[in-house]
């Protein structure tokens, strides 16, 4: 059967990947709903062929549209306020934003990990996707945690594409190279980002925790555990780089201390994993990287190496597209994986 779409967010970034995903993966959808704020009403999508027009995302607008499917991603407060009216019309919402991440009657799910959670999905009628640095963190160390029965602590630093921040954040990004390249970079505005980012690394994502850490920090402690049904020790720094859409991670995992690490292995491990590939040969300059994984549905791994001084320590560097496997590729495979479950 096909089943009815709506998309929150239609005009921005995650949302249009979302529709081309749809498409690519010839999922089985009839009617859809592009939905927007009031200003971006009006404009004009295309799928499959076909031109939509947005319409405004107000309180009532799923009432009688039989909606199955509500993919959310217009930030935390949208999805607050409106994502109930989607379930209350008798919607599943695929949340991408943070706003039901942790509330534990909301299953977080990234399908290749925890499909069996999305069974919960009844409790809310939301099913939540992680961040975009979580998911591919998390698709890493799985078969990891799997090959070697735990992990004791995750050390990441993150090298963050400035697609994190939507259309805008790659915007600034293309507009302060362009004043660059025009003498005129010190007149540029950054209002994306804390900082200029062209030609720049900023520390920073999002805002300051009491703890001293950033929240997309608390993110990749909080959402792993949820994720994995675990309690490791997670450690990150979250950086954002000057690079367009894919984000790349230098992951450092601390296995129990009796584990040997043996490298085949883990390559084996990873790339027998769905969705993960390994790209591993630095004697011929093989690594991942953001624009080798840009426009792809694949978590990439190489650098692969065990530490120097303790044989249960492994590192690791990740990269994925931000807005396909980090945001609408996810939230794509979640209602794939939530269609299998209701047609049983
Ligand atoms: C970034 N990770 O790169 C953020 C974007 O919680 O869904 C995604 C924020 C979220 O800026």
């Amino acid at each position: 059967r096909a089943y009815n779409i709506a998309v929150v967010g239609a005009t921005g970034a995650v949302g249009e990947e979302i529709f081309r995903i749809l498409e690519e993966q010839n999922f089985p959808v009839g009617e859809v709903l592009p939905l927007s704020s009031a200003r971006s009403a009006g404009a004009e999508i295309e799928f499959k062929g076909k031109k939509y027009k947005t319409e405004e995302l107000t309180e009532t607008v799923f009432d009688g549209r039989d909606i199955d499917i509500a993919f959310f991603s217009a930030g935390g407060s949208v999805s607050a306020r409106f994502a109930p009216y989607a379930v209350e019309a008798g919607a599943v919402v695929i949340d991408n934003t943070s706003h039901f991440r942790m509330d534990p009657r909301v299953p977080l799910v990234v399908p290749e990990i925890n499909p069996e959670d999305i069974s919960m999905w009844r409790e809310t009628g939301i099913i939540a996707n992680p961040n975009c640095s979580t998911i591919q963190m998390v698709l890493a160390l799985k078969p990891l945690y799997d090959l070697y029965g735990g992990i004791e602590r995750v050390d990441v630093a993150t090298y963050q594409a400035t697609s994190g921040a939507g259309k805008s954040g790659m915007e600034e990004l293309v507009q302060q190279m362009q004043d660059f390249f025009a003498f005129r970079l010190d007149e540029s505005k950054h209002e994306a980002f804390f900082h200029q980012i062209a030609l720049n690394v900023i520390p920073q994502i999002d805002s300051p925790q009491p703890n001293g850490y950033t929240r997309e920090e608390m993110k990749m402690v909080n959402e792993t555990n949820k994720i994995l049904h675990a309690d490791l020790a997670v450690s990150a720094t979250c950086v954002r780089v000057p690079v367009l859409r894919s984000h790349s991670e230098a992951v450092t995992v601390t296995f129990p201390e009796h584990v040997e690490v043996d490298v085949d292995k883990v390559r084996l491990a990873l790339s027998e994993f769905p969705d993960v590939e390994v790209q591993d040969d630095l004697e011929h300059g093989i690594y991942p990287m953001p624009i080798t994984a840009t426009d792809t549905d694949i978590t990439y791994v190489g650098r692969i190496r065990r530490d120097l001084f303790a044989p249960n320590i492994l590192h690791m560097w990740v990269v994925a597209d931000q807005l396909r496997v980090g945001a609408a590729t996810n939230a794509v495979r979640i209602a794939q994986k939530w269609i299998e479950m209701e047609e049983v």
